[in-house]
């Protein structure tokens, strides 16, 4: 197992046992593919074995998938790409998203980690695709340690 790239710490259990999802917004796909694509290449190298990936349109629409899903994983990596707009639609999706995803992962006692960038145009979204790379070293601790 590589530990390189993050700051990942001791792991309390094994990565290659755990089954974990990651739910792709298609909504700005030209990011988010990227964020998925570094997501699971990380969690490969963790030695995650069982990965399943899933799109929605939007990420309005990763709540509910992942309250549908939530029970057959581990944990879930949740990645949307929210750039603001001249309308509130920015402001609500991300309210909800936000709040949505954390209510879920409370309720079935599992992380769902926060993989939807928040940010005010496409530069500063590419400047962020790699921390997909830490959300999947989120997902390993916290599946592993809790
Ligand atoms: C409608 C919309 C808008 C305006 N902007 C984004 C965005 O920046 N990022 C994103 O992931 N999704 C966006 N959406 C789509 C919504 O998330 C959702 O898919 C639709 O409102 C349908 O429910």
């Amino acid at each position: 197992m590589s530990k390189e790239s993050g700051k990942l710490g001791d792991l309390n259990s094994d990565p290659e046992k755990i089954k974990i999802a990651i739910i792709k917004a298609k909504f700005n796909s030209d990011i988010t593919n990227q964020m998925a694509n570094k997501s699971n290449k990380r969690l490969l190298e963790l030695g995650v074995k069982n990965i399943k990936s899933f799109e929605v349109p939007g990420s309005f629409e990763l709540p509910y998938a992942c309250k549908k899903l939530i029970n057959d994983f581990d944990g879930i990596i949740a990645l949307g790409c929210l750039i603001k707009g001249e309308t509130d639609h920015y402001k609500y999706i991300a309210q909800y998203s936000t709040y949505g995803l954390q209510k879920i992962a409370i309720e079935a006692v599992k992380p769902i980690i926060f993989g939807v960038l928040t940010v005010e145009n496409k530069q500063q979204a590419l400047d962020r695709i790699d921390s997909s790379i830490t959300y999947a070293e989120n997902a390993v601790e916290m599946i592993c340690n809790y």
